[in-house]
């Protein structure tokens, strides 16, 4: 495993070396309804990191040498337009070098700047939540309304939206009418089969996980707590699934340290972030 210390506003003179994946932090929770505190998300994964056991049993694989490179945060910024530009210059810079980024949140806005770099792939979304709000407390752009922006923003997106139990009446029609792919906390069954079925595909995908798809007894360091979520192995057992996929980027987002007492929110997040990697490089040989 590869940690370079680089400052992502400045690529000059950077070299990705072996790194297949390149990970960075995204600080911001300007636009949190409930509880706020997911800026510290980042170092909280960065934290948990070294304490991960890089044998996965999911995906029967030696994640050892993992070629990953941590390049840091981006500078915080409570201004939401100059958040959204950071995200998607790295995100973008990522990309010029052939590389898949892993974005670590920070709120689920994120998503809105980071796959727009890839409109046109599947986009797999892990959430309690639909985030399809036309609005809320006065913003069009937040955590619970990005996913509609992005549908906006993009036109047609193929989203399959997977542990879903939250939201308004006018998101679920709006997800309806948008012809999204829904996969409650009730049907995992086939998600996994989705999954699987995307996995042998030629398709190019993004997953965006957002930790409050599981339950808060799993994962209570979380911004907007859900109960009735799924379980951590449930959650593995799902991604494992997309082995074989051609995993463009991802990001993990939500992680609120201050209220994950006992740390396990962010030890489950360093681990997706991980299995996450691993998935995008099976499809590059880089394992
Ligand atoms: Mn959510």
């Amino acid at each position: 495993m590869y940690f370079y210390v680089h400052r992502p506003a400045d690529w000059s003179g950077f070299d990705p070396g072996n790194a297949e994946v390149i990970l960075f932090g995204a600080p911001f929770d300007g636009t949190q309804s409930y509880r706020p505190g997911a800026r510290d998300g980042p170092s909280a994964v960065r934290m948990a990191l070294p304490n991960i056991e890089f044998y996965s049993l999911e995906l029967d694989r030696d994640l050892e040498d993992l070629p990953i490179a941590d390049i840091g945060d981006l500078d915080l910024t409570l201004d939401m337009d100059s958040f959204l530009k950071r995200v998607e210059g790295t995100v973008q810079e990522i990309r010029s070098m052939d590389k898949v980024p892993a974005v670590i949140g920070g709120e689920h806005t994120l998503t809105l700047a980071s796959y727009k770099q890839f409109c046109g792939a599947k986009l797999v979304v892990l959430d309690a939540h639909l985030d399809l709000r036309d609005e809320l407390y006065g913003l069009k752009i937040s955590h619970c309304t990005f996913l509609r922006r992005l549908l906006e923003g993009c036109g047609s997106v193929d989203i399959i939206h997977i542990g879903g139990r939250a939201a308004v009446k006018e998101e679920w029609e709006y997800a309806k009418d948008k012809g999204l792919e829904l996969y409650s906390v009730y049907g995992l069954g086939d998600a996994s089969r989705r999954l699987k079925q995307l996995a042998e595909s030629d398709e190019n995908l993004y997953v965006s996980l957002d930790l409050d798809v599981l339950d808060p007894a799993f994962a209570p360091g979380v911004s907007t707590p859900e109960p009735g979520g799924i379980t951590s192995r449930e959650l593995f057992a799902l991604l494992s699934k997309l082995e074989g996929v051609r995993l463009m980027g991802f990001d993990v987002v939500e992680l609120t340290p201050r209220l994950d007492s006992s740390g396990i929110t962010a030890v489950i997040a360093a681990k997706t972030t991980i299995t996450l990697a691993a998935i995008a490089c099976y499809d590059k040989n880089c394992l």
